[in-house]
């Protein structure tokens, strides 16, 4: 043979489910949690592409003792005929070669075009077995797959069943020798997203049973996203009665919002494309928004509320105390951005645009006591924003903003070369002390912080400069924040949160990532966001001394002792409880620490955990800060 063709073979042999297997982070991003609960997302998107067809009611997930993922649907079923190009059936051309999915596909709105649209392959490919069951025709079709997606036997008939009765079913066990982390899922991520994707989709059903906690959830919303608005509503006090909500197409492309006014400051828009957040926003998010600031200027102005000379309303004063959902279905997404959550198409824009700008028009047309209600609002706004500039510009010199009179409690580092310092936000005086005796001075600044932060969330941007421990956060950074944010002003590259591993630190942590998340969001796009890693555990032998980090780590360690000779355990409730050393060794040192990274994802699901979760009630709030004590782990590094 000659040597052309054994390179041709060997290319084809690469692109294959193997591939996947040498580089899996390629296609699923890591291998850690993340990746892991990727392969559900993947499964679960091609029941829910039936759902967008219209063919498909009824979603159920199972997670079993032993973390096999059941995901069954009433959809068509995946067709079982032999596909011409391969000569297999379709079932295993979708499972067994890339991308297939993709290119078999073709209708519809295909959540598969998008974030995790890697196709189901590669689920297969990264399982230590995988079960296919189709229900079509009047016969019940099964093939396996073990070993990383190799066929056991063709696709067969193992039964029959009702004529009328469709679907598929598909179980598979992720592969631990992939998946070293974990191969276990979390409860609420999966319950988060399909409860999600229920909203999302009106009418659809998804009953999530989780085995391990003998628990089932249903989740249906007749009302879809409207709905939705609804709950993230219910702690505040809205200021006009109805959820705007429409539904329009134009152009092939769906347009869905639902939104109500509040009477806080915070805005609360999240947007989809085909069911896939869009985290970075894009152009059905700027399409809304000039949509919303025309339509209210000019509904303003026609009606008096606004005269001739006064300054028209800004984007963010219509956007104070909006809670929004915009759900598109696109043919054809394009995504970009760093996290791949920005929908890139221009058309998009305009399309959004116009179907808002008329569905709002009427709304305000037919409603005028609740566009009375909306119009002052925004009116409050401007009002408050033009106080609050004149108020800034008038104490500009004098105000701790000015970097010239950084923080007394800021203890900074000695080199002025910001690509190498670090800044330290730690909780309490204490640890902070610590931490000032045990760090890097030359590059290391330590900021303690003295009880909670203001809650932003419930704060206008005034009040927010009034906070001390904001102020001083503000004025470390030295970039200012708002119109007069610099990013070339930063002073430190790194910003890392050193708090407390309890709940009160996990709370600390939340505000202070939703303070960024608000006001310094390009501080976290742009990754100079980090959260210390200190150690849950000491473990103390004859002067020996070594540090867990986690619960399995502490396992691992206590294997090297055996019963007569026990170490000391101590577990670490505070930073407080570390010496200087301890914590610089642990915690701080460079050449030794773990960071996190915040990402954007991580810091809008602290967001929007606090923004459901707001009003003065105990026992969501609880339930938040458990989530939230739990979420963090869940970082990538
Ligand atoms: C539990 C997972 O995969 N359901 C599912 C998948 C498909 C269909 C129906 C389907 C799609 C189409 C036509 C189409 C898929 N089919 C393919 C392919 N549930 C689950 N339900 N008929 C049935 O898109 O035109 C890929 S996924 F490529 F074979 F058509």
């Amino acid at each position: 043979m000659k040597k052309g063709k054994y390179e041709a073979k060997d290319i084809q042999v690469l692109e294959g489910l193997d591939a996947v297997r040498k580089r899996p982070g390629m296609y699923i991003g890591t291998t850690g949690e993340r990746g892991l609960h990727h392969l559900v997302w993947e499964i679960v998107d091609n029941s829910v592409d039936e759902a967008l067809v219209g063919v498909c009611t009824d979603i159920i997930v199972t997670i079993s003792k032993d973390n096999v993922v059941t995901v069954s649907d009433n959809g068509r079923g995946i067709p079982v005929g032999i596909n011409e190009k391969t000569g297999k059936s379709t079932v295993e051309t979708v499972y067994t070669i890339l991308h297939a999915g993709g290119k078999f596909g073709g209708s519809g709105y295909k959540v598969s075009g998008g974030l995790h649209g890697v196709g189901a392959s590669v689920v297969n490919a990264l399982s230590e077995w995988l079960d296919i069951t189709v229900y079509l025709d009047g016969k019940v079709y099964y093939q396996r797959f073990e070993n990383g997606g190799k066929p056991v036997e063709d696709l067969k008939v193992i039964d029959s069943c009702q004529k009328n009765r469709t679907g598929t079913t598909v179980s598979f066990k992720a592969d631990p020798t992939i998946f070293t982390e974990t191969i276990e899922y979390d409860h609420e991520t999966i319950k988060n997203r399909l409860r999600e994707l229920a909203f999302l989709n009106k009418g659809l059903k998804i009953v999530f049973i989780d085995e391990r906690e003998d628990k089932k959830e249903e989740f249906i919303y007749y009302g879809g996203i409207k709905e939705y608005v609804g709950l993230l509503n219910k702690n505040r006090q809205v200021i006009h009665p109805t959820i705007i909500y429409f539904e329009k197409e134009e152009k092939n492309t769906v347009v869905e919002i639902a939104m109500q006014y509040n009477d806080g400051y915070a805005i609360n828009t999240y947007s989809f494309v085909n069911n896939i957040p869009t985290y970075e926003g894009g152009t059905h998010e700027e399409g809304f928004k000039r949509g919303l600031t025309r339509i209210l200027n000019n509904y303003a102005k026609n009606n008096k509320f606004l005269k001739e000379n006064d300054e028209p309303l800004t984007g963010e004063d219509v956007r104070e105390g909006l809670t929004a959902i915009l759900s598109i279905k696109h043919p054809n997404p394009q995504f970009e951005g760093q996290t791949k959550t920005k929908l890139g198409n221009s058309e998009v824009r305009k399309i959004t645009e116009n179907i808002f700008y008329e569905e709002f028009e009427s709304f305000l047309l037919e409603n005028p006591q609740e566009a009375k209600a909306i119009i002052e609002k925004t009116l409050l706004a401007a009002r408050a924003r033009l106080a609050a500039k004149r108020a800034r510009e008038l104490t500009r010199r004098k105000t701790a903003l000015d970097i010239s009179s950084l923080p007394g409690k800021l203890a900074d580092c000695s080199s002025k070369d910001a690509t190498i310092s670090e800044l330290f936000i730690v909780e309490g005086d204490s640890a902070g002390g610590n931490a000032k005796l045990g760090r890097d001075s030359k590059t290391q600044a330590i900021l303690p912080l003295r009880g909670k932060i203001l809650n932003v969330e419930k704060s206008r941007l005034d009040k927010i400069f009034e906070n001390n421990e904001i102020r001083s956060i503000i004025t470390a950074l030295g970039t200012g924040i708002g119109e007069e944010f610099d990013i070339n002003k930063l002073r430190y590259y790194k910003i890392i949160i050193m708090t407390d591993a309890d709940v009160d630190g996990s709370h600390i942590r939340a505000l202070l990532l939703t303070f960024f998340y608000r006001y310094f969001r390009s501080l976290i796009e742009k990754g100079h966001i980090y959260i210390a890693q200190p150690p849950l555990y000491k473990v103390e032998y004859n002067r020996k001394i070594e540090y867990a980090y986690s619960d399995a780590q502490l396992k691992e360690i206590l294997k090297n002792y055996n019963e007569q000779q026990k170490p000391i355990i101590q577990r670490y409730k505070g930073l407080g409880e570390m010496n200087p050393e301890q914590l610089w060794e642990t915690t701080m040192d460079i050449g030794n620490r773990t960071l996190l990274k915040v990402n954007i994802e991580d810091a809008i699901i602290a967001d929007q955990t606090f923004n459901i979760l707001m009003g003065s009630e105990i026992e969501p709030r609880r339930e938040f800060i458990e989530q939230n004590a739990r979420y963090v782990q869940n970082l990538d590094v």
